[in-house]
């Protein structure tokens, strides 16, 4: 390819949510020229994709939001958890501030990028051809933007709508809902907030269960305190705790406290609500077992207060608890137990009843039992983290293999700092693979990451270099301490997303820095510090 005419950029992004927007604000500060690629025609990124019904946030404002004050100061939000509608709104303000729109290309999805070693750049490339060149690529497509679709016997018998919750229709009023008979599989955070939409509209609501969501209560707030003032400190607070949230590790463990104490602060974890169960909870409860067990029978009884049948709410939080407490994760909910004590919602169990086919008109269990459908929703998920990067082709220096073919390989995937890999030299994404992403709040992990980031590239920019990449000794050291972190955890005990293990055939293995926020921040800083060991500059 002649790349004379191919315009030039110093860096090259895919997509345009939180992390896109950091980045070419970043780059702005330093007189960097930057240019974002969105396949989709807005921004958000995750949050322009994902408009089911009842789509919502699960982090809480104002950690939830960008640390731009040109932004946070010009913007007040209308809910403590915002669903995705004032997301996307939001999303509007940013560009009306920073106005990003004048770097970014949407409706164009890079399918492939090449490096020059001896230019030392990237082509980026669409289904059309050759779109820029620049010294460094940036996939910023998040950790969840490839969708996961089981294969179901018969799938094609079935001739009602089908919509995967991660494609549905723009512009929808949920009317589509109304008076149907809904199939949903799946009760992931996705699904749980689907039951919350549909329930109450639909003729007849039917819920697939593999997993039971061990949900938390969301309680929701309207207009939450937004003291500008104290943002700053707030953002910077949130680099400081485990998954990047506010409250601060609980350095008690579970058995050092009388059950009344316990008691005590458990409901005032389930009063306050949002992920406090989840992240706050006892110093051992992601290492102990019997006290993982203790919280999930106290959660479980919270449960059995709310839904009336004991046979449905045995089904949905039963005695013997599907895996430890928070390795798989918890969604924040609302109504979601009690629209089952609804007529018209149904709850089947696929570990029992499996289902065996779909025919014309529904779908058909072991048990023989026709549940009619005429709107089956599928909320089964994504291949997650490193998935998203089976959507286009990053090849490698030689040319040879694309980063996602070698991540797919025996070895499955391996990062520096969960930002880079060795042979992809000046290629960076962020809320990927072995960051803190999936067990983090977004806003949080992203800001630490682009910070250090930028910080690297000032080096690479600075200096007379022509690549730089990672070194293959300190990737594999990080690789194995995320590995064997993850080992002193309960998180191997599920079959999660966050270990890779919800995609049959993919490799199992810990897809996130479970160590949390704080420590990651710790070694990145310790890293500026060093100098930026453990990337070798050409
Ligand atoms: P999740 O959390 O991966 O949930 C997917 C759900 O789909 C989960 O309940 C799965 O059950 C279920 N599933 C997947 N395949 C099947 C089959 N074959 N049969 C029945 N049920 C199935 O995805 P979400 O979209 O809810 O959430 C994605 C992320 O977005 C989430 O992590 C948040 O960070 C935000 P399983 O649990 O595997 O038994």
């Amino acid at each position: 390819i002649n790349t004379a005419k191919v315009p030039y950029y110093d860096i090259g992004i895919l997509g345009a949510g939180f992390s896109g927007i950091s980045a070419i604000y970043e780059a702005r500060k330093r007189g960097l020229s930057a240019h974002i690629f969105d396949g989709q025609s807005g921004f958000g990124g995750t949050w322009y994709q994902n408009r089911y019904p009842g789509a919502r946030v699960d982090s809480y404002i104002p950690i939830y939001e960008l640390s731009i004050p040109e932004v946070y100061n010009s913007w007040t939000w209308s809910e403590k958890y915002p669903d995705w509608r004032e997301i996307r709104k939001y999303f509007e303000h940013v560009d009306k501030v920073l106005d990003i729109k004048r770097d970014t290309t949407f409706d164009t999805f890079i399918t492939s990028a090449t490096f020059n070693k001896e230019s030392g750049t990237w082509l980026l490339e669409d289904k059309n051809g050759p779109l820029i060149q620049c010294r460094i690529f940036m996939p910023l497509v998040g950790f969840a933007s490839k969708k996961y679709e089981p294969d179901f016997p018969g799938f094609d018998k079935f001739k009602g709508e089908v919509i995967h919750s991660n494609d549905w229709p723009e512009a929808d009023d949920y009317s589509i809902l109304d008076n149907r008979k809904i199939g949903l599989i799946g009760t992931g955070s996705t699904g749980v907030q689907i039951v919350q939409e549909s329930a109450p509209r639909a003729d007849h609501l039917t819920v697939f269960q593999r997993t039971p969501n061990l949900c938390l209560p969301l309680r929701q707030e309207k207009t939450p305190k937004q003291d500008k003032s104290n943002y700053p400190a707030i953002h910077a607070e949130r680099s400081k705790h485990p998954g990047g949230f506010l409250e601060k590790k609980y350095d008690i463990n579970t058995f050092d406290v009388s059950p009344e104490e316990r008691e005590k602060f458990w409901d005032s974890l389930f009063e306050k609500g949002g992920f406090l169960f989840w992240n706050n909870n006892y110093a051992d409860l992601f290492f102990d077992e019997k006290a993982n067990d203790e919280a999930y029978q106290y959660w479980r009884k919270r449960v059995h207060q709310r839904v009336k049948d004991p046979k449905v709410a045995e089904m949905l939080a039963p005695k013997v608890a599907p895996h430890p407490f928070g390795t798989k994760r918890p969604s924040l909910e609302r109504t979601y137990f009690d629209d089952y004590n609804r007529d018209n919602v149904q709850l089947v169990d696929v570990n029992k009843t499996p289902i065996k086919e779909f025919y014309e008109h529904g779908i058909v269990t072991e048990d023989g039992v026709k549940h009619e459908i005429d709107l089956l929703v599928l909320a089964t998920g994504f291949d997650a983290c490193d998935g998203s990067f089976k959507n286009f082709s990053v090849w490698n220096i030689e040319g040879t293999q694309t980063l996602s073919n070698e991540w797919r390989g025996p070895e499955g995937c391996s990062t520096w700092l969960g930002l880079a890999a060795k042979g992809y030299p000046n290629m960076f994404f962020t809320y990927g693979p072995q960051a803190p992403t999936a067990l983090s709040n977004g806003p949080s992990c992203i800001s630490i990451q682009m910070d250090y980031l930028y910080k690297l590239l000032d080096k690479f920019f600075n200096g007379n270099y022509t690549y730089f990449e990672p070194d293959a000794a300190y990737q594999k050291a990080y690789r194995k301490r995320v590995d064997d972190y993850a080992e002193t955890t309960l998180f191997p005990r599920a079959k999660s997303s966050y270990m890779g293990a919800n995609i049959p055939g993919k490799k199992v293995q810990m897809l996130n820095f479970s160590e949390g926020v704080a420590p990651y921040n710790e070694l990145c800083k310790q890293n500026i510090k060093a100098d930026f060991e453990g990337w070798n500059f050409v």
